[in-house]
């Protein structure tokens, strides 16, 4: 696997948390940024991920992008450990939960959701 990264970029430590805790050797591309040149793209970014972001992740022929996404995949590709609980109701909580952190950190009734 690779996973095209940054590490400014905090949806690139997504993935990168996923691969260390599931052990998954890979490579990586770095896709820097500075305030001069903003992000500096690898030609092939475009073909990759139509939108032009990291993180992207190259399996073989696979080319997954979107933070969340590369979670799933790699969650299902690689069950063990875990990213997400094994129970139905539990599993969507997760998925509300990421999606307010990923979404809406700021919103007022993003706190409560989270404590409830
Ligand atoms: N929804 C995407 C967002 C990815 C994203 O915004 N990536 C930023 C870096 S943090 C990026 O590639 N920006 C470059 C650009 O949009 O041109 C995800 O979760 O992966």
């Amino acid at each position: 696997m690779k996973l095209y990264y940054s590490p400014l970029s905090v949806y690139s430590a997504k993935p990168r948390i996923a691969m260390f805790e599931k052990a998954i050797a890979h490579e990586t591309q770095l896709v820097n940024w500075t305030p001069a040149t903003g992000w500096i793209k690898p030609e092939e970014l475009s073909r990759l991920n139509p939108k032009e972001q990291i993180p992207v992740l190259v399996d073989g022929d696979a080319v997954i992008y979107d933070s969340t996404i590369i979670l799933e995949y790699l969650d299902e590709r690689v069950p063990n450990p875990a990213l997400f609980p094994t129970r139905v109701p539990e599993r969507a909580r997760c998925r509300i939960l990421e999606d307010l952190a990923r979404a809406q950190p700021r919103r007022a009734g993003a706190r409560g959701a989270v404590e409830a």
